[in-house]
């Protein structure tokens, strides 16, 4: 029976992981600065050549990298490797204009695949299971990543993507689905969807691999109980690669990273310095071994704590706690990131004043997105059937831009209330 479990990596001593990074490290700076300008530019500007550094120890000295910089390079700007090398795009969900987009070579996509293959495994996923993906597939990196692990470990493989929730509890019972792989509110909608159709009795789900969006404790034991499984977190962004750069393992208690791929660090989001371990800041990424789009000190903008507490799972790799919030405004809705200046964009395209609020809530474990608009005077109609039309737009606009459902109402001129200091335009009612 394969188990794709690499105990020789996973579980390797903290000098031969050091090992290996230093050496992959020095190897993937002098490849950006042969390869990527962009960067070069960034070293050079703070005075760095590739030998300065000799090894993990130098790396605080490399620039940082932001969702920025990945707009101002977008599309090509920060390949390393010439295009006919690479086979894979994906994006990430709900940006504006520019999108951030990724570049795999096969390599990255075999790495990325080797991850979540360990995230599967780490549930105690085997070839025998049948594993039920129903994150998104497209840009969205969820589906393809889980999808790519599954084959890997060599479980039965079921691309369901996202909705249809009729079909997937469908499919779920007549061939015995055994992990789920989601988003953790999907799963909760999933859990009350079959307990209504009285089909709680009839799955054979025992684990499930929910990510990302956060989600509380509270939220796992509902949907532990929900659905008669456990379930695990896993961890990634796009940039990185997507799902899998950490996991949970059996004990539930923070993700390992995968230090062979991926180096960590967390520093002070407002001054950049680096923090010791055990304190809370910024998470940021450095890929020592991917090969068309290798990012040097990415700054995710999730906050977190590391630890090297010894984990009686075995493996050695540093957990990441649950993301605890974002250094930036990015919300994540059902699973999209969501920027309020995107909202606002929408609003003021289509000639509202910036007068609005957004409301975020969690309604039955599932994300809800109201905006609350002023009209302006001059639109101002108490005739029913047009307020209705304007809202009608609305959300369209916003659907086109957000990719997801917001609910608008449009309220009468003046009824927000205005603030004296900033203005209060997002509430988040969601308990995390
Ligand atoms: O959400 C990749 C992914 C797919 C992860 C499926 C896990 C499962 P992006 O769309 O680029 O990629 O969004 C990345 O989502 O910076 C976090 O803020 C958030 N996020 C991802 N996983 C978690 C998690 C995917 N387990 C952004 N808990 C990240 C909390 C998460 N937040």
């Amino acid at each position: 029976m394969e188990r794709y479990y690499q105990p020789e990596i996973e579980c390797a001593s903290r000098e031969q992981i050091l090992a290996w990074q230093n050496e992959r490290l020095v190897n993937q700076v002098q490849n950006v600065w042969d390869n990527v300008p962009y960067y070069r530019k960034k070293m050079e500007e703070k005075g760095l050549t590739p030998k300065d550094i000799k090894g993990v120890e130098d790396l605080h000295k490399l620039p940082f990298l932001t969702k920025d910089d990945l707009r101002e390079a977008y599309p090509y700007g920060l390949l390393a490797r010439p295009l006919k090398d690479c086979v894979r795009v994906q994006s990430t969900s709900g940006t504006t204009g520019k999108r951030v987009i990724a570049f795999y070579t096969q390599h990255d996509l075999d790495l990325w695949e080797d991850c979540c293959a360990r995230a599967i495994v780490a549930t105690g996923g085997t070839n025998e299971d049948v594993c039920h993906v129903s994150y998104g597939y497209g840009l969205f990196t969820g589906g393809p990543g889980l999808n790519g692990g599954s084959h890997r470990v060599g479980c039965l493989t079921l691309p369901m993507s996202s909705g249809n929730t009729e079909r997937q509890l469908q499919f779920m019972v007549d061939l015995g689905s055994t992990i789920l792989c989601c988003t953790p509110s999907y799963a909760a909608y999933l859990a009350e969807s079959a307990a209504e159709r009285g089909i709680r009795d009839k799955l054979k789900l025992r684990a499930g691999i929910f990510g990302a969006e956060a989600w509380s404790e509270e939220m796992r034991h509902e949907i532990e109980k929900g659905l008669g499984i456990k379930a695990y977190d896993i961890y990634g962004l796009t940039e990185i690669s997507g799902p899998g750069v950490s996991f949970e393992c059996s004990e539930q208690n923070g993700m390992h990273i995968n230090e062979d791929h991926f180096i960590a660090e967390i520093i002070d989001p407002n001054t950049g310095e680096v923090l010791p371990e055990g304190e809370k800041g910024e998470l940021v990424f450095t890929s020592i071994t991917k090969e068309a789009f290798p990012l040097l000190r990415y700054r995710t903008r999730d906050i977190c704590v590391l630890s090297r507490k010894p984990c009686s799972c075995g493996r050695t790799h540093v957990r990441m706690s649950k993301p605890m919030g974002r250094s930036d405004d990015m919300l994540i809705i059902k699973g999209v990131n969501v920027f309020p200046s995107q909202i606002e964009t929408v609003l003021l395209e289509q000639g509202y004043a910036a007068n609005y609020q957004i409301i975020v809530d969690r309604v039955n474990n599932s994300d809800t997105l109201e905006i609350q608009v002023e009209m302006t005077p001059e639109m101002f109609s108490d005739q029913l059937s047009h307020v209705a039309e304007q809202e009608k737009q609305l959300v369209n606009a916003l659907k086109a831009m957000l990719g997801i459902y917001a609910k608008v109402r449009l309220v009468a001129p003046k009824s927000i209330a205005r603030s004296e200091g900033k203005a209060v335009r997002l509430i988040d009612k969601r308990k995390i």
